[in-house]
């Protein structure tokens, strides 16, 4: 049975943790993973990383399909920006930062690496979303959150309407 895990909120300073590579591929790996697309699928958000539900390890999941039925592991994910990139423009949300969209800027060529459940490894270059969601999801395992693109009078705003909203701390 998969549970629902609870999602960190900006400011809170676990989403700036640093996460660690991944090194065991077990059970409780899979078991996390499941519980995660669980969280992802409830809050009905399409990408989810391990740092945003308080566990600091290299792990994402993902479903960008329309029926909500292909979830997808990113275990230790590296990229590589390829030559002949362009920025392009997306708009961005986070289920760490409710109610805040902007229009973030990424490269939308890169080399895409990670393993799988089973610690195989796998390259690729992906297109469209997945391009922009999982260096979304990679600045999450950095300690990056969308609001450091943006400008400190932004980023301030939503950080005090978010403490007023969560007044948790
Ligand atoms: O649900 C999400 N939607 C989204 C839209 C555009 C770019 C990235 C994303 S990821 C986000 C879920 C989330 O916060 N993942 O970290
Ligand atoms: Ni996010």
């Amino acid at each position: 049975m998969a549970k629902k895990l609870d999602i960190l909120i900006f400011p809170d300073p676990r989403l700036r943790k640093v996460a660690e590579k991944v090194v065991k591929f077990d059970k409780c790996l899979e078991k996390l993973a499941s519980d995660m697309l669980d969280t992802m699928y409830e809050a009905n958000g399409i990408g989810l990383a391990a740092t945003q539900v308080d566990h600091h390890i290299r792990l994402i999941v993902m479903d960008l399909s329309e029926d909500r039925n292909e979830p997808r592991v990113f275990i230790n994910p590296s990229y590589k920006i390829l030559e002949g990139y362009k920025m392009f423009e997306y708009e961005e949300g986070c289920l760490s930062i409710p109610g805040f969209n902007e229009v973030i800027a990424r490269p939308d060529k890169i080399e895409l690496s990670w393993q799988d459940l089973k610690g195989e490894t796998h390259v690729d270059t992906p297109e469209g979303l997945l391009t922009v969601c999982i260096q979304h999801e990679i600045d999450h395992l950095e300690g990056k959150l969308m609001v450091d693109y943006v400008s400190a009078l932004k980023r301030d705003r939503v950080r005090s309407k978010l403490l007023k909203e969560f007044k948790r701390y």
